[in-house]
C-alpha cells in the first residue's frame, strides 16, 4: 500500500491525451513517450507488418491494416516518481465524437503539429474543444526530421489562428537532411540530433547535451553563428514561458522534435511532469439515484482530488478488446479517493451497485490487475452491460458528474445481415457497438428495421469490419429514407400529441429515448415550427 497521502498520490498524477489532425503523428508519439517511460522496449511502427512490431495503443485488426487510428486508448506508465496516463486520440473527423469524450478524462493536452503543414482542419476543431474545457495545451511540432515549414512562421501561425501565446522552449537548428539538433531557449544548452544511417534499422542514440557554445563541430558551414543569432532573436522576441498563463489557457509551451526518431521525447514527458496540472477540483451535483423515495434535494457540490470517497465517470466503453474473451470494458476516471481492488461502487444514474474484482491498468507491454488507484487514474472495468458511457460511480452512490453528449449523426443507414437466421445475433452486435458509441442505433416504432447512424462515413466501415471480425456476421448497408435524427423533449402531453402524429417516423434510442426521423432538414425545421412546445435537439447529454 501507498506510503503517500492521498493528496500526494493524486499531486504525481498526470492525465493528458494526445490530440491532432491524421496522420501527425500522435501514435508514434504515444509509443516513444512510452518507450522513454521505459515502459517497452522496442517501439513498434505504426505500418510496420507481423505481430511483433505494432503499436500498442493501435490494438483493432482495422487500425493495423490501414495505419490510422479509429478509437482513442489509454496507457499507463511511471516516470520520475510521477504516475502518467496517457489518452492516444483518433484523428479523423469521422471519430471525433470518441476524441471529445475521451478529453473530457484528461486535465492537459499535446497538440501535435505536422512541422511541415502547421495548423491543419481538424487541430482548428480539436483547439476550440479544449478551450470550452479550459485544458491547457503542450505544442509538440513534430517530424522535424523531414523538411519543415520555418519555426517562425509555425509560430507566428500558433498566435495568429488560435489566439494562444507560443513560448518556444527549444529551438531547432534547421530540419530534414539538415537538423543538427535543437537549443534550449534561455539557457543555451544544446541536444545534437544524430540521424539515422541510410540502409540501417538501427536508431542511433543522440549524443548528450552540451552548451551551443561548444557545439560548432555539430554544425556545417555558418550554421552554427546562424543558430546563435536566431537564438538570441527569439529570446527577445517570444515571451518567456509562464506556467499560469499556460494553466489559464493563454499561453502554449512549445517543444519540438522527431517521435520516429525518438527525438525530444524526453524534453517532452519532462515538459509534461514539470508543468501539466494535476488531476483538477471537479464540479458535481450531490443527488440520490432517479426514483429514490423521499431523496433529499440535489446538492452543487465539488470534488477534490484528495478527497476520501471513491468517484468517478466512465468515459467510454470498449467490447472486445481481447479476441478471447467477449469482455466489455468500462473506462473510468478517477476524480477522488483512493481505490483497492475488491471494493463495491455505486451507479449513480441507476442506483445499480458493482464489486469491482478485476480492474484493469493498461500498461504498454500488458494488462495488469490494478490493485490501487488514484484520482487522475484510468482504469479499465469489466463488466457485462451495467455501465454506459457517462456513468458516475462512487461509494455512496450520490455523486454525479456532468453527462457526456451524444451528437446528432449526420448519415443513417438501414442495416441488414446476409444471412437472415443471424438477425437476432445482429441485434446484439448492434447494441454493442451502439454502447460503444462507435455508432448510433435506432429502432423505428415501427416495422423491423434497425437505422444506424454515424457523424461520417468510416464509422460505417470500422462497424462492418468489427461485425465481421469479432461477430461472424456479414452485413450490407443500405440508404434509408432519414436524412436526420433529433432527441425530442418536452411536457408529456406535447409530446404524445407529437409522437402519435409521427408514429411512422418515430424511434428510439439505445437508452429508450425517443427521436425523430425526418426525411430532410427541410422537414426538421418544418415540424419545428408547427410543434413550438416541443424541443428537437441535435445533442443529448447522457448519465
Ligand atoms: N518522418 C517522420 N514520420 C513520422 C514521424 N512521426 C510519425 N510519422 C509517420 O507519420 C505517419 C502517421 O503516424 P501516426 O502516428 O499513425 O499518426 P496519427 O496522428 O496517430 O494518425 P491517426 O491516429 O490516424 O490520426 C506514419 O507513417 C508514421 O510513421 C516523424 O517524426 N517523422
Ligand atoms: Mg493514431
Amino acid at each position: 500500500m501507498s506510503k503517500l497521502t492521498l493528496a500526494e498520490e493524486a499531486a504525481r498524477r498526470r492525465t493528458f491525451a494526445i490530440i491532432a489532425h491524421p496522420d501527425a503523428g500522435k501514435t508514434t508519439l504515444t509509443e516513444h513517450i512510452l518507450l522513454a517511460g521505459g515502459a517497452i522496449r522496442a517501439a513498434g511502427a505504426v505500418r510496420a507488418r507481423g505481430e511483433n512490431r505494432r503499436t500498442r495503443s493501435d490494438w483493432m485488426k482495422i487500425e493495423k491494416e490501414r495505419g490510422i487510428s479509429v478509437s482513442a486508448s489509454v496507457m499507463t506508465f511511471e516516470f520520475e516518481g510521477g504516475m502518467f496516463n496517457l489518452l492516444d486520440t483518433p484523428g479523423h473527423e469521422d471519430f471525433s465524437e470518441d476524441t471529445y469524450r475521451t478529453l473530457t478524462a484528461a486535465d492537459c493536452a499535446i497538440m501535435v503539429l505536422d512541422a511541415a503543414k502547421g495548423i491543419e482542419p481538424q487541430t482548428l476543431k480539436l483547439f476550440e474543444v479544449c478551450r470550452l474545457r479550459d485544458i491547457p495545451i503542450i505544442t509538440f511540432i513534430n517530424k522535424l526530421d523531414r523538411e519543415a515549414q520555418d519555426p517562425m512562421a509555425l509560430l507566428d501561425e500558433i498566435a495568429s489562428r488560435l489566439q494562444l501565446d507560443p513560448s518556444p522552449i527549444w529551438w531547432p537548428a534547421e530540419s530534414g537532411n539538415r537538423l543538427r539538433g535543437m537549443a534550449r531557449v534561455g539557457d543555451g544548452t544544446f541536444q545534437p540530433y544524430a540521424r539515422k544511417v541510410a540502409g540501417s534499422d538501427e536508431d542511433p542514440d543522440h549524443p548528450a547535451a552540451l552548451p551551443l557554445t561548444d557545439a560548432a563541430a555539430f554544425f556545417e558551414g555558418g550554421e552554427h553563428a546562424d543558430m546563435a543569432d536566431a537564438l538570441e532573436l527569439v529570446e527577445a522576441g517570444y515571451k518567456p514561458f509562464d506556467r499560469q498563463a499556460f494553466l489559464e489557457g493563454h499561453m502554449t509551451p512549445v517543444l519540438w522534435g522527431s517521435a520516429l526518431r525518438h527525438f525530444g521525447i524526453e524534453e517532452l514527458l519532462r515538459a509534461i511532469a514539470d508543468w501539466a496540472p494535476p488531476p483538477k477540483t471537479l464540479k458535481a451535483r450531490r443527488e440520490a439515484p432517479p426514483e429514490t423515495r423521499n431523496a433529499p434535494e440535489p446538492l452543487d457540490m465539488v470534488v477534490e482530488p484528495g478527497s476520501p470517497e471513491v468517484t468517478g465517470f466512465v468515459f467510454k466503453v470498449q467490447a472486445n478488446m481481447d479476441p478471447n474473451h467477449r469482455d466489455r470494458i468500462a473506462m473510468f476516471r478517477m476524480a477522488s479517493g483512493s481505490f483497492r481492488r475488491g471494493m463495491k461502487l455505486k451507479v449513480q444514474n441507476t442506483g445499480k451497485s458493482l464489486s469491482v474484482n478485476s480492474p484493469i491498468m493498461f500498461f504498454a507491454s500488458d494488462r495488469e490487475l490494478a490493485e490501487e488507484a488514484y484520482a487522475g487514474d484510468v482504469i479499465g472495468i469489466p463488466n457485462h452491460g451495467v455501465l454506459r458511457v457517462g456513468d458516475s460511480l462512487s461509494e455512496s452512490g450520490l455523486i454525479r458528474f456532468a453527462g457526456l453528449p451524444n451528437f446528432a449523426p449526420e448519415i443513417l443507414q438501414r442495416v441488414r445481415v446476409k444471412d437472415p437466421l443471424k438477425a437476432k445475433h445482429l441485434k446484439k452486435a448492434l447494441e454493442g457497438l451502439a454502447e460503444e458509441g462507435v455508432t448510433q442505433l435506432f429502432r423505428p416504432e415501427l416495422g423491423s428495421d434497425f437505422i444506424v447512424g454515424a457523424v461520417g462515413q468510416l464509422q460505417f466501415e470500422v462497424m462492418a469490419d468489427r461485425l465481421g471480425e469479432e461477430y461472424g456476421l456479414d452485413v450490407v448497408f443500405e440508404p434509408s429514407p432519414w436524412a436526420e435524427a433529433r432527441w425530442i423533449a418536452g411536457d408529456k402531453a406535447d409530446l404524445e400529441d407529437f409522437m402519435a402524429k409521427y408514429r411512422p417516423q418515430m424511434a428510439v434510442d439505445i437508452h429508450a429515448a425517443p427521436v425523430f426521423l425526418a426525411k430532410s432538414s427541410w422537414e426538421t425545421g418544418y415540424v419545428g415550427e408547427r410543434f413550438e412546445k416541443v424541443r428537437f435537439m441535435k445533442t443529448k447529454e447522457r448519465g
